[in-house]
């Protein structure tokens, strides 16, 4: 199977992608989302409950369902980020990056040399994005992006100099942890009026530095704001909210058929 297009493309371009948020580490999950139409899923390493095996399962079944390969990694873990991408993920997503020499250190444990440092060997990546190793060696280093997450005062601070590693792709914002570092621990409000300012000022100049804008949603009024906020990938929702949502509205629907049914029960 050859992959059509691919995910760096689609956001150097401009459009506007949506990804699913995945935690649950079951991949039939990741392949549902990607089944039911999500353009990209993204697999949250950092918050959820994947483990090696059930990312590198979990990226085969997002390609599966048709859709582009998202991982985000644990802190600093810039060589589980290189294991990702050797398993096929076309984007890595590394949390709380507050410093130039953190976003280099993170952005070239993914691009091969002369660009990075990452190390040979994409058995699984070329594999899945449907290419030679000789293809998939020429095109890694602009098909495989790397997002720097802003999400603290510090990294405010430093954007403009995140913004200049030539390594680095982009950036990806998470508001709720950006309205608790700027509130010093006070407030969490990553839908706030406040929060939402500061986001829009990230896309302005991350658009301005030539580079891919994302963040975190976690409603459709969310990510419709980010849009136009000039934001490109977009995450929308949880998959265990979308469950614990969707469990509610059944229970409540059976239980209102149950005290009110239109037919006569049986009796035995
Ligand atoms: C944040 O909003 O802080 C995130 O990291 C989203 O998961
Ligand atoms: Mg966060």
């Amino acid at each position: 199977m050859t992959q059509q297009s691919f995910l760096a493309d689609k956001l150097r371009s401009g459009t506007p992608v949506i990804t699913a948020w995945t935690l649950l580490s079951a991949p039939m999950v990741p392949e549902l989302l990607a089944r039911a139409g999500y353009e990209a899923v993204t697999l949250d390493v950092q918050h959820g409950m994947f483990d090696f095996e059930t990312t590198v399962e979990s990226l085969a079944a997002i390609a599966l369902g048709g859709a582009h390969r998202i991982a985000r990694i644990p802190v600093g873990d810039n060589a589980l980020a290189g294991r990702f991408v050797d398993m096929g993920a076309e984007c890595i997503i590394a949390p709380m990056i507050n410093s130039k020499k953190e976003a280099e250190e993170f952005a070239r444990a993914i691009k091969y040399p002369p660009v990075g440092e990452r190390s040979w060997s994409p058995f699984r990546a070329a594999m899945l994005s449907g290419q030679t190793s000789d293809q998939y060696l020429k095109n890694a280093n602009s098909q495989t992006l790397s997002l720097a997450m802003i999400e603290t005062q510090d990294a405010i601070d430093a954007l403009d100099d995140i913004l200049s590693v030539p390594e680095l792709d982009g950036v990806f914002v998470g508001p709720s942890d950006l309205s608790l570092s700027l509130s010093k621990g006070t407030a969490l409000d990553p839908n706030g009026v406040g929060t939402a300012t500061i986001c829009a000022d990230i896309a302005r100049r991350t658009r301005a530095a030539g580079k891919i804008a994302g963040i975190f949603c976690l409603n459709a009024e969310k990510v419709e704001e980010g849009i136009n906020q000039g934001f490109q990938l977009l995450s929308h929702g949880i998959d265990t909210i979308f469950l614990d949502h969707a469990a509610r509205a059944a229970l409540k629907e059976v239980e209102a058929v149950v005290a009110s049914p239109k037919t006569p029960g049986v009796s035995y």
